[in-house]
């Protein structure tokens, strides 16, 4: 019997090295995962950096994936896929070509030393939470309708990064 499909969200980041190439090549590699593909794409959004400050601005955005693939097998596909844009592991939330984080796996709570699911910070992050609500806005964690969420969090500093940029 083949394994259930799951939904995935997947955030996006990068700050290093023409952010916005890399992030527009890695919402099209995600479509490729091997038992995956991709349900939408939000918009891309700029940001000052959340954490260090002496450091390049970030483009983020949210995918929707449905996949067949296990939490840890996709997090390999993640990882490779940070690898192959030529992410360089340095300081904790220092710059980075590619950041993919997990934010939510199906309904799953998951706590493994490699893996937090849903990831920790997301519901600090309007980098995070505004491009999720787009794609997602009937979406409840924890109790909370992402609405509510979206609206406690300082989003003045995030812009839309327009198709024709
Ligand atoms: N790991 C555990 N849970 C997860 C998960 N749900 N998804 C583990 C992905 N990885 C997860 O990650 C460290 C380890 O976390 C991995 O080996 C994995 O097994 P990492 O990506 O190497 O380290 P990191 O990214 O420096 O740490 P962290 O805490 O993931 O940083 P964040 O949260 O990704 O923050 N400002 C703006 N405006 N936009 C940004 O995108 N990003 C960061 C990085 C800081 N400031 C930012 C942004
Ligand atoms: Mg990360």
């Amino acid at each position: 019997m083949s394994p259930p499909w799951h939904h995935a969200w997947i955030g996006l980041g990068s700050n290093l090295d023409g952010p916005r190439e890399h992030v527009e090549r890695a919402l099209s590699e995600l479509e490729r995962l091997p038992l995956t593909h991709r349900i939408a794409a939000s918009r891309l959004y700029a940001s000052s950096p959340v954490g260090p400050t002496d450091q390049p601005d970030y483009i983020n955005a949210v995918a929707h994936l449905e996949t067949r693939l296990s939490p840890l097998a996709l997090l390999d596909q993640l990882q490779a896929l940070e690898q192959r844009h030529g992410r360089v592991r340095g300081r904790r939330w220092g710059p980075r070509t590619l950041d993919l984080d997990l934010l939510l796996f199906d309904e799953q709570r998951i706590t493994l030393p490699r893996l937090t699911v849903p990831h920790p910070e997301m519901t600090r992050r309007a980098f995070v939470l505004v491009p999720l609500f787009e794609l997602a806005p009937s979406l409840v964690l924890d109790d909370k309708p992402l609405a509510r969420l979206t609206a406690g969090l300082e989003t003045r500093d995030l812009r839309t990064v327009l198709p024709q940029d």
